[in-house]
């Protein structure tokens, strides 16, 4: 029904939809179901780039209230536009985000993502205070006066990505403070990149928390998607704003449910701007089984990346976020590292540079040795390839105050 609703009037609003469907030979009415929306060609992000900054407005100019965009490391930013009642909707499903994993109105949370084009700081501002949540709008950077608003405003949830997390609890560690004893945390709602469960568990010890992951993107509102519940196995998403289909990422085709591949949403609620078939290009499956947390949303598996992240070393597919579950499973493994693939001659290489505490960097070089060749022959016995490690300093590599650059692909630049 809402789906129905949608397209007609997309069809009327929508230069874009419009278009969408006379390509496909067809007619809003022609659509009446999830099967039928498979007939559409996709939207994708060349469609928002190609309709810089206004062309996929459908509706006047002065409904729109606000404006977010990313900022685009290649050709234009993508802009995405807000009406009043998308702003309201958007703020509603990040209220559930934050239900869903726990907050109340007695809690107090740390929005630690910037306020401006990027929509994580807002999406979760107005989402928290829709909950009753009191909200501390601190903003992304600051580590160190971040860590005292905590500890003076008696915290007891923060939000950031979760590398940031990780950054902001060796900080903590470095100005003698205990975030676990000293801070009142409970818990944390991360995202924005790809984590894995090795990073999850270090968040959770380092502060004393429950750490849940939370999915979303700028092209359908910002966070407010997906996200986990108590169970943390795999996150809700809102069926009923968002339509998800699953598509080979090479193909286009839709997959059966269940089948790992590239996720495609329609939402259903959208006047500024509504978008069908949008490709995302993130990879994960949907989980059929049923979750015990009684929540009526199917769930997908945490996102392991983007099908454009995808390196292709040697003739192999791997995804960063593989890379990161093997050298994780390492003891010596401390959330800190960047992969860098070049041409030496005409092969691709591969390095993989991560940092060790400082006890084990100064420590003994056979000590240091051995645990490069354990990583070295973790990597080559999972992908079948050599990939360098190369053991570096707590603190020597970048930090970001928002989403972390993993991947430095070196490939086609000319030195
Ligand atoms: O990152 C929205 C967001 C803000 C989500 C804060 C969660 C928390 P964009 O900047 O448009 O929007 O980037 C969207 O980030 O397509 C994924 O590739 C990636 N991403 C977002 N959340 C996750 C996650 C925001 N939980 C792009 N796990 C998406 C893995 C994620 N990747």
């Amino acid at each position: 029904m809402a789906l129905r609703k949608m397209i007609r009037v997309g069809e009327k609003t929508s230069p874009w939809i419009k278009r969408q469907l006379k390509e496909a030979g067809l007619k809003a009415e022609d659509i009446k179901c999830k099967e039928d929306l498979a007939k559409l060609p996709y939207t994708t992000k060349d469609t928002l780039r190609e309709n810089y900054p206004f062309g996929l407005l459908a509706c006047p100019l002065d409904k729109v209230v606000r404006f977010h965009a990313s900022s685009g490391t290649t050709g234009k930013s993508t802009v995405v536009y807000y009406t009043q009642e998308d702003i309201n909707v958007w703020s509603g499903l990040m209220a559930r985000v934050l239900k869903t994993t726990g907050l109340t109105n007695k809690d107090i949370m740390q929005i630690i993502y910037n306020y401006g084009f990027f929509t994580g700081g807002f999406g979760f501002h107005y989402g928290a205070e829709k909950l009753g949540v009191s909200v501390i709008p601190s903003g992304s950077g600051n580590t160190k006066k971040q860590l005292e608003i905590m500890k003076d405003f008696n915290t007891t949830s923060f939000t950031s990505t979760p590398s940031y997390a990780l950054h902001l609890a060796e900080v903590a560690k470095e100005m003698g403070m205990d975030p676990d004893k000293d801070l009142k945390l409970r818990q944390g709602v991360f995202g924005g990149e790809p984590w894995s469960e090795a990073i999850r568990k270090q968040i959770e010890k380092s502060f004393g928390i429950d750490a849940y992951d939370n999915y979303g993107l700028s092209e359908m509102c910002g966070p407010g998607i997906a996200c986990e519940c108590e169970q943390k196995d795999g996150l809700h998403f809102w069926e009923d704003y968002f339509i998800l289909e699953v598509i080979d990422p090479k193909t286009g085709e839709v997959l059966p449910e269940g089948e790992k591949g590239e996720l495609v949403f329609t939402p259903l609620w959208k006047e500024a701007m509504p978008l069908l078939r949008y490709r995302t290009r993130d990879i994960s499956r949907i989980i059929v089984d049923e979750c015990e947390c009684g929540l009526p949303f199917r769930k997908i598996e945490r996102i392991t990346g983007r099908s454009d992240d995808m390196l292709i070393i040697r003739g192999v597919n791997i995804f960063p976020s593989q890379i990161e579950e093997v050298i994780s499973m390492h003891p010596a493994f401390k959330g800190h590292y960047q992969i860098v693939v070049e041409k030496k001659g005409f092969m691709d290489s591969i390095t993989i540079n991560m940092e060790v505490t400082e006890k084990l960097f100064s420590g003994s070089l056979s000590d240091l040795l051995k645990v490069q060749r354990e990583l070295e022959e973790s990597l080559r016995s999972t992908f079948f390839i050599k990939a360098d490690v190369k053991l570096v300093e707590e603190g020597s590599m970048p930090r970001s105050v928002g989403k972390a650059q993993r991947v430095i692909d070196l490939r086609g630049v000319k030195k």
